[in-house]
């Protein structure tokens, strides 16, 4: 892959567009990419510039440097935390759940460290793909504090309740394979060297199809999780009719007939 870095927002967070793939690359390797301000500003600008980008199909987080992808929040940069107003200022409020509201496919390409914030930055994407030397944990509890940016509540969706309080009792990191076995992640790279090109071609292969039937899958699944079975299933059905008047879903059943490869129009 050659990635075509076509502008920065600041320096905390790189944006590069690579075909219709946009990029979002936290850039702080000299702290594995901790989380401070200026890094959840940018990313924030960066997400709500790819998501609103018609050039882009699917967009893809990873970590710069060769030590993680994030080794979570600013330690150093945190705050003495004696007037909780001044700290909960501090943050910018809620900024993970701003990938909640990304409509398109969100991949987090993740290596080495994968820890605090930067494991709840990456439960927010809608799939996961570590390369075998990624390390993940919740140390939060070891530093006074729970999670405060999804962790006790997207882990516990992903890998089940005791799974979930374990690591965030214990704090203990798990490795890739370990990730992979309980669901955490749901794909592993083949080497950390093709991580990258790996998430690159599957997040093509997403892009390949029809945008409205990733973009109402992913809303079904997604809001479903907040909704009772049969609301969830109703959720279903009503996207499901949606799209059957969609032209990219006859063109799917006409090239399916014509035994060729379908030209998708985005309509
Ligand atoms: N914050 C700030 N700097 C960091 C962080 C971090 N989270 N992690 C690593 N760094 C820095 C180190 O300080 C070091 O910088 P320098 O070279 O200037 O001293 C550099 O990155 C390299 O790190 P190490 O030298 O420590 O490398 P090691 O290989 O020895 O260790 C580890 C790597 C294991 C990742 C280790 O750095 C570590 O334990 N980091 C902290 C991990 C952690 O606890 N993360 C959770 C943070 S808490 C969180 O994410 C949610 C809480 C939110 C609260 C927000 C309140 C404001």
């Amino acid at each position: 892959m050659t990635p075509m870095a076509d502008g920065t927002l600041g320096r905390a967070v790189l944006i590069e567009r690579v075909n219709r793939v946009g990029w979002i690359t936290l850039n702080r390797p000299g702290q594995i990419n901790a989380i401070n301000s200026s890094l959840r500003r940018e990313a924030l600008m960066a997400l709500d510039q790819l998501d609103s980008d018609s050039g882009i199909g699917v967009i893809a987080i990873r970590g710069a440097g060769e030590r993680g992808f994030c080794a979570g929040a600013d330690i150093k940069a945190q705050s003495d935390a004696t007037c909780l107003t001044a700290l909960r200022d501090e943050l910018t409020p809620g900024w993970i759940e701003a990938l909640d509201r990304v409509n398109k496919p969100l991949i987090a390409a993740i290596h080495g460290y994968c820890l605090g914030g930067g494991l709840e930055l990456s439960m927010a994407c809608d799939i996961r793909v570590a390369a075998p030397d990624a390390l993940f944990g919740l140390p939060e509890t070891g530093l006074g504090l729970i999670p405060g940016g999804g962790g006790t509540q997207r882990l516990p969706r992903l890998v089940g309740l005791g799974r979930a309080l374990d690591l965030l009792l214990s704090g203990d990191r798990i490795d890739a394979a370990e990730a992979h076995r309980i669901g955490l992640v749901s794909r592993l790279s083949a080497s950390v060297g093709t991580l990258i090109d790996e998430v690159q071609s599957l997040a093509e292969r997403i892009d390949s199809k029809p945008a409205a039937a990733c973009a109402y899958a992913k809303e079904a699944a997604r809001d479903g999780l907040d909704l009772s079975l049969s609301a969830g299933l109703k959720l279903e059905k009503d996207l499901f009719v949606l799209l059957m008047s969609t032209t990219d879903r006859r063109e799917a059943a006409a090239a399916f007939k014509e035994k060729r490869l379908p030209a998708f129009s985005g309509r």
